[in-house]
């Protein structure tokens, strides 16, 4: 599958810094800032920098060094929220049927609450 990118979308703003955002890590390749709707005391979105609509567009086209990037962005800010003493959900929507709004890949990171069951 192919994928193209829409430059408007949201996270790309707040990349290009058209719009504010709660910043909790940044690093070359990535971004983490809080989740403007925030779902649990902690919700925070990380983000690669480079123009990916989802997983697997990253996974095709990052260079291995955004990759690293991303998948270290992502741990270090479990680390920073405190979230792996007492547990953390990561959540990435794509697509139609995942209910993805926003068309840039991203993670979400939610903890500070008991979560509920999601799958049976
Ligand atoms: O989730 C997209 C998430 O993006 C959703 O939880 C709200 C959040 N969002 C939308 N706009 C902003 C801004 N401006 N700052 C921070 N967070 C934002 P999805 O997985 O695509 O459904």
């Amino acid at each position: 599958m192919s994928y193209s990118y829409d430059d408007q979308n949201i996270f790309a703003k707040i990349l290009r810094g058209e719009i504010p955002n709660d910043t909790v890590l940044e690093t070359e390749y990535s971004l983490a800032f809080r989740d403007i709707r925030a779902q649990a005391p902690v919700h925070v979105l990380v983000i690669p920098k480079g123009a990916y609509v989802c997983f697997d567009h990253f996974a095709q086209e990052a260079s291995d060094a955004e990759v690293l990037d991303y998948v270290r962005a992502v741990g270090e800010v479990c680390r920073m929220e405190g979230v792996e003493e007492k547990g953390f959900r990561m959540i990435a929507n794509a697509g139609e049927h995942g209910l993805q709004e926003v068309p840039h890949l991203h993670v979400h990171i939610l903890a500070g609450r008991s979560l509920g069951r999601m799958l049976d």
